[in-house]
């Protein structure tokens, strides 16, 4: 009741590319064009910005936003500076959140932009990387919990290696385990009870890094008990990184019970590396929606747009344009899901199949009645196997396109 596309797909903005992009690549520096911020680093400004913020995701409309520590509040002389400073901006950003009714996805720390992080964090060879990294998380938990943020997000930044040779992967491994047993004891310690999700990206900016696509997330969970604990935030850039498509990381995550959010951007077969652009491709979101809606719908989770403009078109409506493709491009991929499953015909092929399967000796296999032993006296008596002649690819494109 009263709820519209933007509440239901629960869109989110992100602070970093929104509010604090500036354009620059390694090959330029940047090109916003932002009359209302001198991009300084102070306090003043930062909370300044925090009401700018929010008029843009208000008039856009979205309920949701997301950021790290250090986009929304700059670092100070000391960490007792940095985290007075964080309060003064997370009061600006609670009382706009009152304001507007624009709720907090979830919360982040960078641990990746400042130099202290040049090894990493958590995975860092130095134990006061480990140790400030977690110091910024204690304190980004907090302000996570204070501003009733409904996930906490690690995305591993440099949390990889770059050559083997000087590497002590168990051990780093091990650190990083440690860290998120930490962050997960703090949040039960102060009475956080938002959804943990790991973000796995396969390379940049470290050459391998250790969260790398959500089989190898889960693997790293159930190894280190803390499956019950984390969920997974996928990102398509991040999947086709990984030689993957987002609907098999969906659909891995899914099948396991750890699909936690998305990140939303495209995965463009022509890119090398993640530049994070909106998505505006039906196909993709209605695979996409596809897999979100058989798993149930994405929980505490969200559609959040970790997504930039070009730094060729950076003046400020450029903002509103490229995140309202954004929006109408899953609202559209919703649509084409929802039919698609309503009339069941993917359905129905799939079951067909499998239907040899069924109603062969693959029940008594799935009901466990069955060993070598039995298979090979089941195969003897019956000489070979036979051909199983459906489920043909090109004809479910076909079909597919029926519902663009
Ligand atoms: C980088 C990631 C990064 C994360 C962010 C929040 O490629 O996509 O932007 O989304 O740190 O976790
Ligand atoms: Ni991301
Ligand atoms: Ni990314
Ligand atoms: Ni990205």
């Amino acid at each position: 009741e009263g709820k519209t596309m933007r509440d239901h797909m629960r869109f989110s903005v992100v602070y970093w590319h929104t509010f604090r992009g500036s354009g620059a690549d390694p090959f330029g520096p940047g090109t916003a064009v932002r009359p209302w911020d001198d991009g300084s680093n102070s306090q003043e400004n930062a909370v300044k910005r925090v009401s700018v913020a929010f008029e843009f995701i208000e008039k856009l409309g979205a309920p949701y936003y997301a950021f790290h520590d250090r986009d929304v509040s700059p670092e100070g002389a000391s960490l007792s500076e940095t985290n007075k400073i964080f309060d003064a901006v997370a009061a600006a950003l609670k009382a706009e959140q009152e304001r507007t009714g624009i709720k907090l996805l979830w919360g982040t720390a960078n641990l990746f932009s400042h130099p202290r992080f040049m090894h990493g964090a958590a995975t860092s060879c130095n134990a006061d990387a480990f140790a400030f990294g977690a110091s910024q998380v204690k304190k980004c938990l907090e302000v996570t919990k204070e501003l009733g943020g409904e996930n906490y997000v690690f995305w591993g930044g440099r949390e990889g290696y770059q050559n083997l040779l000087n590497t002590d992967m168990k051990r780093e491994l091990d650190h990083l385990a440690k860290f998120f047993h930490l962050a997960v004891d703090y949040a039960k310690e102060i009475g956080f009870t938002g959804q943990f999700l790991i973000e796995p990206k396969p390379k940049e900016p470290t050459k391998h890094q250790y969260d790398f696509d959500s089989a190898n997330c889960l693997a790293f969970l159930k190894s280190y008990d803390l499956d019950k604990h984390f969920k997974l935030n996928l990102e398509t850039n991040h999947a086709t990184l990984a030689s993957h498509t987002m609907q098999h990381e969906l659909e891995y995550a899914g099948m396991n019970g750890i699909l936690g959010s998305i990140d939303a951007n495209t995965g463009d077969l022509l890119l090398g590396w993640d530049t994070d652009q909106f998505p505006t491709n039906y196909y993709l979101t209605a695979e996409v929606m596809l897999s979100i809606l058989k798993y149930g719908g994405l929980g505490s989770g969200g559609v959040n747009f970790d997504a930039k403009v070009r730094r060729e078109s950076f003046e400020p409506i450029d903002l509103f344009y490229a995140h309202i493709g954004g929006m109408d491009a899953f609202a559209k991929g919703l649509k084409i899901a929802a039919a698609i499953r309503a009339d069941g015909e993917f359905e129905k092929f799939t079951k067909q199949r499998y239907g040899s399967w069924d109603s062969g000796v693959g029940a008594e296999i799935e009901a466990g009645k069955h060993d070598l032993k039995s298979l090979e006296k089941y195969m003897l008596a019956k000489g070979e196997a036979a051909a199983n002649v459906s489920g043909r690819q090109e004809f479910l494109e076909n079909l597919f396109n029926r519902y663009m």
